[in-house]
């Protein structure tokens, strides 16, 4: 792991982060890590298995479709109002002789993930394995008797993988005391749900902790604050204590009900479903998701994540220091979804070429968005940094630049290519300009490994040229801001873009380094409603300023043939700005409004031509 100099350079450097909410700068390297989470951070990768009794209703409840839009399958037995017995009805449906989990844990290896997380008990309570707490267990109804939890286990080892349960502590339908959302109608007292905690939850945990060998992790499932819910924080700490005890390297969830910050003990942080990453974390964190949209099998799912999609999702957590837990849910009969399995051996396949992007790898410094053409991940190996680039759609002028890093790369190949045949580049200042091959290497992501000979340091407030041959001055990659500050995000679905609302005289700085002499095209872009003619706007560029009134932009029908009318952002010519040399070049942009009045500033494009 990282010498200790490092450590304290990157909690200085956190330190700061706290500090300046505005800092463009971002530690690469995960700091907080417990040292049980390692394996995790390296792992990268996971399946998430939802599969139980709801199986094998796959969405349908006496001929009728599952209630309520968010159509989770596994919500049956409260959505429609199923009685508990009743609901087992259901079980009639299982084909047990060719239910077999280790046909999830072979899928789950052919796909490059590195464990698996069962849920052994979801919202139901009904226990996927053999316990001796409650006869709503898959012992009592399968003859011979079935634990699905050792099977999985016992693939597991056998395959090489960790495995994960997932236990649903908090919500259980089942047994009288159980959170079930009906109690917020029909309320029970904290000493009966403090039974069901102390007769099932406790014990069954204790089981399951015992019984079963190593416990990668115990995923739980509170997508709230304890505060908000019928469980004490007692409670909660009870539960972890008996994990620490029976299993001390079993990582736990924040979905415990505790977030990493108020119990920094909680190893991981579990974004919402099919949530990804939008910035860098410091600690360990996962998201989970689906391949369409329910987590239990439901056969009228349809709209399925392509293999492209899922695979950039992975990326993208990556790059920000996280992980991702991809679900399927599996058929009455054991049979994963061919849609499912179909995309997980496809990214499989991308893994088996340019894994070593992904496992044991995280984010870099540049900032996320600092680059249109994609995301990028790296690792240090032996004092060697690695970074790769991770393209999605191939440069038609077979041209890739990379700005921000000062040092010159040692070498740059394609991942997937053995030979690492070298791809010629030229380096200038911050600016590394690839020359890449004609054909498009993969047909998902295509991964340039780039290598420096030491951990390179990065200079993040620039502006990088993007794909549509310019540079792109917004308000995410400005160095400086003075004046009116806030940024508006995007409504109405985007037809109102991010914006800034200007209502007094405000400056915007940003810096780009410009490799040869050009002349520049410079466009604005805002919303303006007063009067044309009045308050102004001034570019200034290497010592040239570009002035103008303010044009009065009007309004805009945003969604045909409904009241959808908004305010137009046009774009607006600036002039042209000849480039004399190679060099660093500050852009400054004054905006003044008229009094009372306000500009909606979106942002300044430079053209190349
Ligand atoms: C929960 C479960 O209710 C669901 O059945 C599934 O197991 C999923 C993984 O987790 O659903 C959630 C949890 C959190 C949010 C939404 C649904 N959330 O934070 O928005």
């Amino acid at each position: 792991m990282k010498s200790l100099s490092t450590s304290f350079k990157y909690l200085f450097l956190t330190i700061t982060l706290c500090l300046l909410p505005f800092a463009f700068m971002s530690s690469q390297a995960q700091s907080q890590v417990n040292h049980r989470a390692e394996w995790f951070i390296d792992a990268r990768y996971g399946m998430f298995i939802h599969w139980g009794v709801y199986s094998g209703a796959e969405g349908v409840w006496k001929g009728e479709k599952l209630r309520y839009d968010n159509d989770y399958a596994e919500w049956i037995y409260y959505r429609n109002r199923i009685e508990k017995d009743e609901y087992l009805t259901l079980l009639d449906k299982f084909d047990w002789s060719t239910i077999n989990p280790e046909e999830w844990v072979i899928l789950a290896k052919k796909a490059g993930m590195k464990y698996v997380t069962l849920t052994a008990k979801h919202h139901d309570g009904f226990a996927l394995w053999d316990s001796q707490v409650s006869d709503y267990d898959v012992a009592e109804y399968t003859h011979p008797k079935r634990d699905i939890v050792r099977e999985l286990a016992d693939a597991c080892k056998k395959h090489g993988l960790k495995m994960g349960l997932y236990y649903s502590h908090w919500v259980d339908w089942e047994h009288p005391f159980g959170w079930d959302h009906l109690k917020e109608i029909y309320p029970i007292e904290p000493e009966q749900y403090d039974q069901y905690w102390q007769e099932k939850v406790i014990p069954q945990m204790q089981e399951l902790l015992t019984n079963y060998g190593d416990i990668g992790m115990i995923w739980f499932d509170m997508w709230i604050h304890h505060s908000r819910s019928i469980v004490s924080k007692e409670q909660l700490m009870q539960l972890k204590d008996l994990i620490r005890e029976l299993q001390p390297d079993c990582l736990v969830n924040s979905r415990l009900g505790l977030s990493v910050e108020e119990d920094p003990d909680v190893d991981f942080r579990t974004l919402g479903d099919n949530r990804f990453g939008s910035r860098k974390l410091d600690y360990p964190w996962q998201s989970p998701a689906t391949v369409a949209h329910s987590w239990g099998y439901h056969a009228f799912e349809n709209q399925w994540k392509s293999s492209t999609t899922l695979l950039k999702s992975l990326i993208n957590n990556v790059s920000l220091n996280g992980n991702l837990l991809l679900n399927i849910g599996p058929r009455a009969n054991g049979d994963v979804p061919f849609e499912i399995e179909q995309r997980l051996l496809q990214i499989g396949e991308w893994l088996k070429r340019n894994g070593d992007a992904i496992y044991g790898a995280g984010g870099f410094d540049l900032d996320k968005n600092q680059h249109d053409w994609c995301q990028i991940t790296s690792k240090e190996e032996g004092g060697v940094c690695k970074i790769y680039l991770h393209v999605p759609n191939w440069p038609l002028d077979h041209e890739l630049k990379l700005t921000g890093i000062q040092a010159k790369p040692s070498k740059v190949w394609l991942l997937a290519d053995s030979l690492k045949s070298p791809i010629e580049f030229v380096h200038q200042e911050v600016v590394t300009t690839l020359n890449l091959p004609d054909q498009q290497p993969d047909p998902l992501v295509s991964v340039i490994v780039v290598e420096y000979s030491e951990y390179p340091d990065v200079v993040n407030a620039l502006v990088a040229e993007s794909m549509s041959d310019g540079y792109s001055l917004t308000l995410n990659n400005c160095t400086e801001k003075t004046g009116s500050t806030d940024m508006i995000p995007a409504q109405r679905f985007g037809s109102v873009p991010p914006h800034i609302s200007v209502n007094q005289k405000s400056k915007y700085r940003w810096r780009v380094y410009i490799e040869k002499p050009m002349v520049m095209t410079m466009d604005i872009s805002y919303s303006y409603q007063g009067e044309s003619g009045e308050g102004r706007i001034k570019l200034t560029a290497h010592d040239e300023s570009f002035l103008q009134s303010l044009t009065h932009t009007g309004r805009f029908v945003g969604e045909p043939n409904v009241d959808w009318q908004i305010e137009s952002f046009n774009s607006h010519s600036l002039g042209k700005l000849a480039i004399p040399a190679a060099g660093y070049y500050n852009f400054e942009l004054e905006i003044k409004p008229p009094k009372d009045q306000t500009v909606d500033f979106q942002w300044v494009w430079l053209g190349r031509n």
